[in-house]
């Protein structure tokens, strides 16, 4: 809606209901001059005032002139004559076929006049009424009558209300009866050819300016302009019959009653109530039965907080007594931390009555973060779609549902709306609903946004928008109806302006007074929509009162019945919100079991033969001379049994292609690769768009590949691939940041998403980050993912050491909330990929990814590492001198990632081999507390050091100190108390504890401390509790409920009940882990190469040194 800018202008005058007729009385009725433009351009930022020549409005203008011309040449103004038979006019190739109900104007019997060709006011006057026409088309919806409580008046300068459509037009009354013939651009004739002038205005008047504002005359194309002008001009659309205005009024009862239930049982409680937009649930029903009618049946929705619960009662029909058990306080009967009610997802499968078909509809979970949630929902859904084979989207849809405030005022929402029409991102059209309560929290439009609509963003990809007044609920329905018809004839994005207001404030016990005197003293007394829909049907003899009372009864019973229910509950099931059950996938495995990653020699090189191969048969297939080369070098490598960095990615991508797993890789310049390494897509010299990807072409019964160029963004692609990878567990994703450092433009989606999803959600993600990381010289923003944020966020205990068994590995995988690695090797690198997939659950993968190892001569390894046998190494060992005589090495030095080949470069040029081991760690998370003590036992005579690039408070020194210090001393020394990592960086659910834990410092604690929860411990006034330990209570995932892990002691990584973990722990013995590498630094690298080369030798000077 229309606010001014200023603070102090807020119009709270009900809109001026001028209509054409009374302006025109009170205007100037001079005969003026008409301009070929309608009406002056209202605002500097309005389409119309932009609009170049010939763009899909003027186009249409010129277009129907020219057509005018075509059939009688002196029907059209002399200098179009003279203009059209110059030839310099082309009509646009989708010119709309000329309508049936249009004729030339010579036809007509202009005043009376009997003349073969019209006079030239004749002329210029059916010009005007084309131009009014057009007018009406573009700028109707500034002045349509969108607002229930009629604040927002368009108070742009000097130009209020119906002026800004026909201000450049002067036809006196006596005009009013005068026949016009109707161009092929309006629809509003029907079936007549012509209308007097009082009727085109009326019915445009009733089209455009009413409770529907359609913005649509700046999407390029002519059909599609005329699709909409067909749906919404047409006589009699907005016509309903009785039983659909019944199916509306029940519809709306229910939304309506179901905020009143739980404002009745619930009053204290934060619901984020729909109370002024309850006609949005009607809406989101009338849209998915239309979309079924027309063939949808599964549809994925993304939503915010507001009327999330109403959405998931009355729209997905989730079963109501599940919701106010929510609402109970009620412990989990399973594991995870949980999250608050108005976030849960859910996935229902039903048969939808009016259509009578079954529909799937999945509500994502989503976090507090506004519009993250949304390329999330992209990613479900074009997922679903591949896996149905859904190449037009004719069966799955999206439906994102916005908040005014978050519609205009993230980001994401625009990186999303660029994903619409990208050939592999594409969902074939989203339905967005805004519900616009006209404020967010307690900022009103004139301070939250520089455009006129929430909606503008949408205007970029060229989608129409459809604002309309929410107290009209027939209004909207059509309006929905149109939306749903929209995306299933053109496949493309449109927007719903639900105009509405927020009856109590941002949740229900917050004071909107405060802050919005004025409107809440209109809302105070204005009726609710339910209210006005039921007078006007009641009015109209469609119901009567008693049948609307009725039917509120009958719902409010249903509700009463299902709280009885509810308070029947002892606990609440997370399971029964998961928005992505993966049937089939757990059940029947063995959850501590990993099936082996090495594949058969013969398999590494026919993928390495067909990987360094041009397309077959495709001799005219014209390759760039550099790529021939690099085909050339690979088939040489394959040849001498080695991989390189790109070689080893596409023997993980091609052996797990072979097996039937699904690979996607997204990300900026993926294809050829960042450092131009991968080069996945061969482009043919001579041919636009001949393309050959081998590794498409691995096996004829492979499962697809694809690798695609993304747009540039990192949030929105991210959050992309996160839903891609939420729908089927049976794909590898992976998400490539372009340099590891912009990773962070998406830190919602690693956040709230990826490290903390399966704790909230009990959802399950294999999604692989690949990000490029390591300290080259190349300044500060290509140098860095900032590991230490991800291992920051890692969930396993650094106090705790897991008890030791062949089954380590898995149990720490099994646990965690994600891995993180950062390998050295080719081979390393093939293996925790196809470990992504032999794993038995799905975890995310954070995995730096090395620059210049691509190319580093040493940085191959042999096909015997990746064949059958061989597996994913957690620590590299050194394998040189210093291991065959361990005893006398004198220093172990730690490290993981490329550093590791400086290290060894200086290692070997002190000839220090035999006294200095170098170990890579290459799974930083979970940590490898077994291997890093064995390793250390190993050298039981060094000094131990743990060497980084990055700087000190950077990279892994501060994840990986306090873990080794455990590892070192496998026990631990109670010296304070502290509370313990948490599973994730979220928990919602009360804790209590009742572990017994040991406690050095504390020998005499009693149970009964013992038994508080953490918090009142730690707080507690007796000084001994101050120091005992405590662990906050589960926190743990439990493979999502689909197994059962009988004999897996709950969260390997951190101590449960009786072993219980210390906080900050003094080590028993002397041995100890320091430090080698930069000091702290703020910035992540120095823009100097020469200050990065004194720094980097610096390290190696000291790491490698006894
Ligand atoms: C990214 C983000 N920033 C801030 C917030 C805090 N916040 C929660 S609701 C809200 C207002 C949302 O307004 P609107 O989008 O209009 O939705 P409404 O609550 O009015 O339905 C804000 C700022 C948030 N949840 N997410
Ligand atoms: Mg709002």
């Amino acid at each position: 809606m229309h606010r001014a800018h200023t603070a102090f202008s807020l119009a709270l005058s009900p809109m001026a209901h001028k209509n054409f007729a009374t302006w025109l009385l009170s205007s100037n009725s001079s005969q003026k001059l008409i301009k070929a433009t309608a009406a002056a351009a209202v605002r500097t930022y309005n389409s119309a005032a932009a609009e170049p020549f010939a763009n899909g409005s003027t186009a249409s203008y010129v277009e129907e002139m020219y057509n005018a011309w075509l059939r009688d040449p002196s029907s059209v103004h002399t200098s179009w004559d003279a203009y059209f038979r110059s030839n310099s006019y082309m009509s646009p190739p989708n010119l709309a076929p000329v309508q049936a109900n249009t004729l030339p104007l010579s036809a007509f019997n202009f005043g009376g006049a009997v003349s073969a060709a019209p006079d030239s006011k004749t002329i210029d006057d059916h010009l005007a009424v084309q131009a009014i026409i057009r007018s009406y088309q573009i700028r109707g919806h500034n002045v349509a009558h969108l607002d229930p409580l009629e604040i927002n008046t368009p108070d742009l300068p000097g130009n209020t209300s119906t002026k800004s459509i026909y201000a450049n037009f002067s036809f006196g009354e006596q005009d009013m009866e005068r026949q016009f013939k109707l161009p092929s651009t309006t629809f509003i004739g029907g079936d007549e050819a012509s209308l007097p002038l009082k009727e085109i205005l009326n019915r445009l008047e009733n089209v455009y300016c009413n409770k529907i504002g359609v913005e649509f005359m700046f999407i390029n194309s002519l059909e599609q302009c005329n699709w909409i002008r067909k749906r919404f001009e047409t006589p009699g659309v907005l016509n309903f019959t009785p039983e659909e205005k019944r199916l509306i009024l029940a519809r709306l009862t229910r939304a309506t009653g179901f905020e009143a239930f739980l404002a009745k049982k619930y009053s204290s409680e934060k619901r984020f109530g729909l109370e002024g937009c309850e006609i949005m649930i009607p809406a989101l029903k009338e849209i998915i039965d239309v979309s079924t009618e027309l063939g949808v049946e599964s549809v994925i929705m993304g939503m915010p907080h507001r009327g999330r619960l109403n959405t998931l009662a009355n729209v997905c029909r989730k079963p109501l007594n599940q919701i106010f058990t929510q609402f109970a306080g009620l412990e989990a009967a399973d594991d995870g931390s949980g999250d608050v009610k108005y976030h849960l997802g859910t996935y229902i499968e039903r048969l939808n009555r009016v259509t009578n078909k079954n529909i799937r509809l999945a509500v994502v979970a989503n976090p507090s973060h506004l519009e993250a949630v949304d390329p999330v929902v992209q990613g479900k859904t074009r997922a679903e779609q591949f896996y149905r084979g859904d190449q037009e989207g004719k069966k799955v849809m999206s439906i994102l549902i916005h908040g005014d405030a978050a519609f205009c005022g993230q980001g994401v929402v625009y990186e999303t709306m660029h994903l619409s029409d990208l050939p592999d991102y594409t969902t074939h059209g989203t339905i967005h609903v805004v519900a616009n309560n006209q404020i967010g929290f307690t900022t009103d439009p004139r301070f939250s946004r520089s455009s006129p609509y929430c909606t503008d963003v949408a205007r970029v990809v060229n989608a129409p928008i459809f604002h309309v007044n929410a107290d009209d609920p027939e209004a909207v329905m059509h309006v929905c109806k149109v939306a749903a018809e929209w995306r299933a004839t053109f496949h493309k994005d449109c927007v719903i302006d639900l105009v509405g207001y927020r009856r109590n404030g941002h949740n229900e016990i917050d004071e909107p007074m405060f802050t919005q005197p004025l409107m809440y003293q209109k809302i105070r007394k204005h009726k609710n929509c339910l209210d006005l829909y039921a007078d006007k049907l009641i009015a109209e003899g469609t119901v009567t009162g008693e049948e609307v009372k009725s039917v509120a009864a009958k719902y409010e019973n249903i509700c009463e019945e299902a709280f009885a229910l509810a308070k029947t509950e002892t606990h609440v099931k997370y399971k029964d919100w998961l928005d992505s059950p993966w049937s089939g996938f757990f059940e029947g495995k063995d959850p501590l079991k990993v099936a082996p990653t090495g594949v058969k020699e013969e398999t590494l090189i026919h993928i390495g033969n067909r990987f360094s191969s041009p397309p077959p048969n495709a001799a005219e297939f014209v390759i760039h001379k550099g790529l021939m080369r690099v085909l050339a070098a690979r088939k040489a490598m394959v040849d001498e049994k080695l991989a390189d960095w790109a070689l080893g990615e596409a023997m993980a991508f091609g052996s797990l292609l072979k097996e039937g797993i699904h690979v996607r890789l997204s990300g900026q310049d993926v294809e050829r690769g960042t450092f131009s390494h991968r080069h996945h897509v061969l482009h043919h010299q001579l041919v636009d768009k001949a393309t050959y990807n081998s590794l498409q072409h691995m096996y004829p019964d492979q499962a697809p590949y694809s690798v695609s160029n993304s747009s540039l963004s990192e949030y929105a692609v991210l959050g992309f691939e996160h839903g891609y990878s939420m729908t089927n567990p049976n794909a590898l994703v992976l998400w490539e940041a372009q340099f590891g450092d912009f990773s962070n433009t998406a830190q919602a989606i690693i956040d709230q998403f990826i490290s903390s999803g399966q704790s909230k959600w009990v959802r399950q993600s294999g999604l692989v980050m690949l990000l490029p990381h390591g300290m080259e010289g190349m300044g500060p923003e290509h140098s860095s993912c900032r590991l230490e944020r991800f291992l920051q966020m890692s969930s396993d205990d650094p106090d705790y050491f897991p008890p030791e068994s062949d089954e380590f590995a898995i149990r720490q995988l099994h646990d965690i909330n994600w891995i993180v690695a950062n390998c050295t090797t080719p081979a390393n690198y093939y293996h925790i990929l196809r470990r992504q997939i032999a794993l038995p659950f799905r975890k995310p993968l954070i995995l730096c990814t090395p620059k210049s190892l691509l190319r580093h001569p040493e940085a191959k390894s042999p096909f015997s590492e990746m064949s059958e046998g061989s597996e994913f190494l957690r620590i590299i060992p050194d394998r040189g001198p210093a291991a065959d005589n361990a005893s006398n090495v004198k220093k172990v030095v730690f490290c993981t990632g490329r550093v590791y080949y400086d290290l060894t470069k200086a290692r070997t040029e002190k000839q220090l081999e035999k006294d200095i081991a170098i170990v890579r760690v290459e799974q930083v998370s979970p940590f490898p507390f077994d291997l890093v003590k064995e390793q250390a036992n190993l050298y039981k005579n060094a000094e131990l050091v743990w060497a980084q690039e990055e700087h000190k408070n950077q990279g892994c020194w501060t994840y990986v100190q306090p873990r080794f210090l455990t590892a070192l001393n496998h026990s631990r020394d109670i010296s304070q108390s502290d509370e313990q990592s948490t599973f994730s960086n979220s928990t919602t659910t009360t804790t209590t504890d009742n572990t017994n834990h040991e406690s050095d410092t504390d020998s005499d604690s009693n149970s009964d401390k013992k038994s508080k929860p953490w918090l009142s411990r730690m707080f507690a006034s007796d000084k001994s509790d101050t120091v005992t330990t405590a662990a906050s209570a589960t926190g743990e995932f439990n493979a999502a409920k689909h197994f059962d892990l009988k004999n897996v002691r709950h969260d390997f990584n951190r101590p449960a009940g009786d072993a219980a973990a210390p906080g900050v722990r003094k080590t028993k013995t002397g041995r100890k882990i320091s430090y080698t590498g930069r000091a702290c630094g703020a910035s992540t690298a120095t823009g100097s190469k020469a200050q990065h080369i004194r720094e980097l030798n610096a390290l190696l000077n000291d790491a490698i040194s006894t």
